[in-house]
Order: structure tokens, then sequence, then C-alpha cells
């Protein structure tokens, strides 16, 4: 909360001004919404005041309820008596100037308020279901009454932000102010203008949108049949479908109580805690608490990709999705023009799929230029490197970088697992050396793994974590060891998987387990997407630094066959052409059963959980390395890379917040038990068995200093 008051009253004649201050979004935290009743009370009682403006300070109107109060006792206003109450109960109009954010309670502030106008990139939403929870100050109410309930019903379950321009055309929106008009000024004048219209237009009292529900008996059927995939396991979407429902069939007063039976059920469920858990996880992961004081990131306003292949492509994009105008080169300029032509045909496919305008595709290929040589970037602000993922490949690269790249300029790679010293050692200028591993496909993937190098200065540190918020990624940070944190800690998993299989599994059996779980994919589909030949290179590698690395001889075997999985039409899977469905395969079975004969391994029956647990209970163990060697800040940005980098189901917090749920004990137990059966794969990591002594969440772990 601000010094000053959160909420103040001025006046600009007849008019009252009410200002929510509330830094840095003016979330409705305790006092604030207090503040507003006092505000909008005094304006009711001061007969000088005609109408009254509400607007936010700072960069936004309001961003909703203050997500840090829920799960705690809170005190709830009755109905009757909230912000959105008091402004129903109003004599003066009360007119709603957004900015920035207008999203959850503050949209609903709006919504009872009696007029809504915005500028043009401000953005409205009730994202409530993204934690777990709904509308639960009359959105669900009010928002189909503005703009009918199939609208409605899209925008509370999507939680989707929209944009001013669209929120007019819906009819949430009254106005949406020209470029560059001065909002509060503007607002003002609106009021005067309205200050005598009667009777207030109360979204309460429209309903005659609400009759596209009874002319589309199916709509709500079908929304669920819609989410029916993507909502698996979870609650929230399904009770903000019965809230929306109830707008239509009930009075509102009585959809009022019915939105608040449909709230109680879900603020301190599993999917809402671990909501909430991930949302803060996501913003704590970018902030770096060994980072010295005063340390400034450099701005980066236009970059280069070296490598114009599909990882070099996808993240030339991602620079050009936000704006930021990137040089790309190749090897050779016939390499470099099959990039471009990549980058051409995603974007194609983007706008057929109408997810992207054509106007928008140009600018952004407009953004995007081939050079052919070192001395076309070398005034870049940052240079990523992705060309092939082999150390005799790279190095002359840093070289030539370090040769090209104007003094200050990032010099980044996307390596994914190869040591970050070696390459800044290719340089003078280690210190502007870092890793930033984006996850295939880059223009999609949110994680943006940052890895420090052993002379990564803590400038060029904060920079990489700055630019990957400022290209719409989650960057979270690792320290420099062999698959960094993600696919290091992601590594015991996929070797599990696959020694599940040489004891009586199936790749089939595995992957429902998963999907089940959450996972949209499983993870031996997602081997054949990705391509079992790249794991192969990786475990060669493995395999010749650590004699005692555990080979995995059905994987290695299917390799061997040229199946590659997907590209090849089949790995784990059999593919028909052209049909990317997986498809069990008895030549797999049976080169599982011949493998698992040679290898003399006993067969076993196994139950859902057990395979489960195998998998992830492997990754638990080496996240717990991860963090006693001082390769992660925290567990948190451990499952902050395990939702964004491997598609973990988010209702259930992540890797280490879903092993809360279990607890350290039961994990370490178990650990134990097959460190007894399965040998050295399984010794337990000492931070976890300290951790399952002390009783200590693994959410608490306090890992040894980043190094
Ligand atoms: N409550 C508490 N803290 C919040 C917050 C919130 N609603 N929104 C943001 N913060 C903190 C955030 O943790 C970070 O803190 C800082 O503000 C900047 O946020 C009754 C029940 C508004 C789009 O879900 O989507 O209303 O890290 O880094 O990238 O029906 O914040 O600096 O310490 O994200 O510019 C519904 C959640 C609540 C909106 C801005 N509202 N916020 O993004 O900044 S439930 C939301 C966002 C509700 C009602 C129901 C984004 C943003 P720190 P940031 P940003």
């Amino acid at each position: 909360m601000s010094e000053a008051q959160p909420v103040r009253l001025d006046t600009e004649g007849e008019i009252g001004v009410i200002t929510v201050n509330n830094p840095p979004v003016n979330a409705l935290s305790p006092g604030v919404p207090e503040g507003i009743v006092a505000a909008l009370r005094a304006a009711e009682a001061n007969p000088a005041i005609r109408a009254v403006v509400l607007i936010g300070a700072g960069r936004s109107f309001i961003a909703g309820a203050d997500i840090r109060q829920f799960g705690k006792n809170r005190v709830r206003p009755p109905l009757g008596q909230r912000v959105y109450d008091v402004l129903d109960a109003g004599t003066k109009p009360v007119v709603a100037a957004i900015h920035g954010y207008a999203l959850g309670g503050g949209l609903e502030v709006a919504m009872a308020c009696h007029y809504r106008i915005a500028v043009p990139t401000a953005k409205v939403g009730l994202p409530e279901v993204l934690i777990g929870i709904l509308p639960g100050g009359g959105g669900t109410q009010r928002l189909p009454r503005l703009i009918g309930p199939k609208a409605a019903v899209d925008m509370i379950v999507t939680g989707r932000h929209v944009p001013a321009p669209e929120a007019a055309a819906l009819g949430i929106l009254d106005e949406v102010l020209p470029e560059g008009a001065d909002l509060r000024a503007a607002a003002i004048a609106y009021a005067r203008r309205v200050a005598a219209a009667r009777p207030l237009p109360r979204v309460r009292d429209r309903t005659e949108k609400l009759a596209e529900a009874k002319a589309d008996p199916a709509l709500f059927d079908d929304v669920r049949k819609s989410i029916a995939r993507r909502a698996r396991n979870q609650k929230a979407p399904y009770n903000c479908i019965l809230a929306v429902e109830a707008a239509c069939t009930l009075p509102i007063d009585d959809g009022f109580k019915r939105e608040q039976e449909l709230f109680a059920e879900l603020e301190n469920s599993d999917e809402a805690r671990a909501l909430r858990y991930a949302f803060f996880a996501e913003r704590e992961a970018a902030k770096l608490p060994d980072l010295p004081p005063g340390v400034a990131p450099r701005d980066v306003r236009s970059a280069a990709v070296v490598g114009a292949g599909t990882m070099g492509g996808g993240i030339a994009m991602s620079f050009a999705d936000c704006g930021i105008p990137v040089k790309i080169m190749d090897s050779t300029p016939e390499a470099a023009a099959r990039g471009i032509e990549r980058i051409m045909a995603n974007y194609a496919t983007s706008v057929r799929r109408g997810s992207l305008t054509e106007d928008e595709m140009k600018r952004r290929l407009s953004r995007i230029e081939v050079v052919g040589d070192y001395a076309d970037i070398a005034d870049a602000d940052v240079v990523i490197e992705a060309v092939f993922e082999e150390m005799d490949v790279k190095k002359p690269v840093f070289r030539a970088l370090d040769r090209a790249m104007k003094p200050g300029a990032l010099i980044f790679s996307n390596t994914s697992a190869l040591d970050i010293d070696a390459l800044a050692a290719e340089t003078s200028r280690p210190g502007d050396v870092a890793g930033t591993h984006f996850f295939s496909p880059a223009n999609v993937m949110k994680l943006f793994e940052v890895v420090r190098g052993a002379k990564s200065s803590p400038e060029t540190l904060a920079s990489a974590m700055a630019l990957g918020r400022k290209i719409g990624k989650i960057p979270a940070m690792a320290g420099n060891t062999d698959g960094f944190v993600a696919n290091r800690s992601r590594a015991p998993f996929n070797s599990e998987m696959v020694i599940l299989l040489e004891e009586g599994c199936l790749p089939e059996q595995v992957d429902k387990v998963m999907v089940d779980f959450g996972y949209p994919m499983g993870p031996f589909a997602v081997g054949d997407l990705a391509g079992l030949d790249i794991g192969a290179a990786g475990r060669r590698r493995r395999a010749a630094a650590n004699p005692n690395y555990r080979k995995l001889p059905i994987a290695d075997r299917l390799v061997e066959m040229g199946r590659y999985g997907q590209k090849t039409g089949a790995g784990w899977y059999r593919y028909e052409k052209g049909d990317r469905t997986p498809h069990p395969d008895p030549e797999v079975a049976r080169i599982i059963r011949e493998t698992a004969a040679a290898m003399g391994v006993a067969q076993k029956t196994f139950t859902d959980q057990e395979i489960l647990r195998r998998l992830l209970f492997s990754s638990v163990n080496e996240a717990c390395r991860i963090l006693e060697e001082g390769k992660a800040y925290r567990a948190s940005d451990i499952d902050v890379m395990w939702l964004h980098g491997f598609g973990f189901p988010r209702y259930r917090g992540g890797l280490m917040f879903w092993a809360d749920q279990i607890g350290a004990r039961a994990v370490y137990d178990q650990i134990a038990a097959w460190h007894q059966a399965y040998g050295e794969r399984w010794t337990p990591a000492r931070l976890l068995r300290d951790l399952a002594e002390s009783g200590t969440p693994f959410r608490e772990a306090k890992p040894a200093p980043m190094t």
C-alpha cells in the first residue's frame, strides 16, 4: 500500500474524481475497497458533486483483488456492502476511466459503474479462472448483461485479456479515446456530459442480451464439451460456466448469491492454491537475489541470431513478435534462405489458423533481415548463437562474434546443455557471455532459461533476465551444469520411463498415466515428436563423460533401426502417412520383450501411481541435487521450468509443489526403498534426506549459494 492514502476524492468543479493509488497495479488490497466505498459515499453526500470519475494512478486502473490475500481467513464484506453494491445503490453517475489493465475485481468495479471509457492501449478481462477461482465480484452476472452470455462465458472461461477496441465492440466499454488523449480530462468531460442523464444506466438492469441463452439452449453444454480436454481434472472452469448460466436463469441478486456459492467451492481448492503458487513463482523466478544493488540491465533495441535452423528461426520470431528488429545469418545463403522460408511458413500457419492477421504477419516479417556476414550484425545490442549443438561448431562462432560485435553487446548461446564457460573462454569478453536456452518451438514456448557462466557479469545476467521478459518469456536462472537445470532435472525422468519398459511396461501405458495426470502429451509421444535421434546424441555424450552412465538399450535399438519418431513414420509408435496420431506398434512391444529378456530383467505389472512416481520422484531427487549444488536459486524456479519447459500441468503447481503435497518424508522413504531395489541411480540426495528429517517443505529448501 502506498504511503499516501490508497484512495482519495478530489473535485474538479462539479465532478468528483476518485483516484486509486496502490502500486504497482492498484490491486484491491485491504483498505482499497473500503477507501473506494468511503469516497463514493462522500461524493453522494456532497451536493456540489453531480457526477464522479473513478481512475487509477500509476500505470493501470485496478488489476483485481489482491491475490496474496486468498487462502487466508479473509474478512469479506457481505453482499450489499461491497464496492459493487454501493455503486449499484448510488444516485449519481460514475464513469470508470481505464488505462493499463482493468482485470478481475477491477473490471467488476468498472462494470458496476454506469459508464466505462478507456485509452486504446487498455486491456480488460476476468482472469480469475487462471488462478483457479471465478469472478466473485458480480462479474459472472454483469458481463453477460453487457455482452451476452456466449461472449461472456468465453472471456470468463479463458481468462483472456481483451484489448480496448474489442471490448468496445463487444459492449464492455462505452468509448475508446483517441491515441494520446488525456484520460483524466476526457473522463471529467464525459462525466459532465452525463451528469444529468437519467435513469442511471446500471448494468444490473440490462437483461436484453440474456435472451441469447434462450435462443441457444445448448450454449453452455457446448462450452463444457469444448473445454473438456484442457480443463481436465479442474473445477474452476466448470464453476465459471455454472455461474454464467445462473445469470441467465436467476434474478441478479440470486445470481450474486449463486456466484458466491460457486466461488466458495474454489478459493481454497488444491487447484487454486497451485495456480496462485505458479503465478507468484513465475514472478519470483525473474528476480536475482544475489544481484549487487544498482546494477541495471542493458537496454536491447536490436538483436541478431546466428544460425537459421528451427531454433534460430524461432528465436528470430520471438524478437520480431515483440517489435525488436532482428538480423539472422547462417553459414551459407542457402541455409539462411531456408531459415527465412521456415519463418514465413510458421507465420502463414498462424494467419491460416486466425491467430495472426495478414498485416501483423507483414509487420513482423519486416523486422527480420537476412544478412550474410558477421560485420552485418556488429551493431546489434544482443546476439544469440543458435548453431548446431556441437562444441566444435559453436566455438568458432564465438570467436567470430568476439571479433565482430560492438563493445557492450550481449553475447548469448541457445545451447541446451553445453558448457557456457567453454564458449565464453573463446572470447575476450566472458563477462558479456551467458546462456539463454529457448525451448522448442522457440517462438511459442515461454521458458527462457538463463545460464550463468563463471565470468558472466551481474549486468549481463540482469540484462538476460530483462530480455526474457521483454520478449514475452518467463525467465529463470540456471547454474552452468550439464543440462543446466531444466534438462538436468528432466534427465532421470527420461531414463526411468525407458527402464520401466525393461520391467514390463509399454509406452502407451506410461503415456496414459501422464496424460491422465494432466500432461497434454505422454512422454513417449513427445519423444517421437522431438526425434529419438536427438535424445540418443545426448545419451552418447553423457555415456562418454560418465562410464557409469546407465545405458538404455531399448531406446538405442530403436534409433539403430532408424525409428526416429514422427519424422521417420515410426518411433515408439507407428504413424500413418500424413497423420501425427501415435499408434501402439507390436514391433516395439516385440523389441521391448526381446531386449528385456536378453537383459534378464524380471517382468512385473505396475500401478498407475507407481509409474507416475517412478518418473517424477527421480526428477524430484535430481532437483534436490541441483539445489544442494547451488545451481538453482529456488525450488519454485524448478517448478517454473517444468511448467513452461515440459508442460507439467499448471493446476498442480509444478514438480516440487506437487511433491510437497506428498511430503519430503514420503518421497525420501520411497526413493530409499528404490535405492535398495535398483542401486546407485536411486541414491537419495542429501538435501532430500535433510528435508525429510527436518520436515521442511521442498518449497522452503535453502539451496547453496548460486555458483
Ligand atoms: N494481487 C497481488 N499482487 C499482484 C496482483 C494481484 N492481483 N497482480 C500483480 N501483482 C504483483 C505481482 O506479483 C508483481 O509483484 C507486481 O504486482 C507486478 O506484476 C474479486 C477474486 C496486471 C497483467 O489475476 O495479470 O480479482 O513481483 O510482474 O507483467 O472477482 O500482474 O513486483 O513483487 O505481473 O506488468 C484477478 C493478476 C485477481 C491479475 C500486470 N486479477 N495480475 O503484469 O506486472 S482475483 C488478476 C496480472 C479477483 C475478483 C477476483 C499482471 C498484470 P512483484 P507483474 P506485469
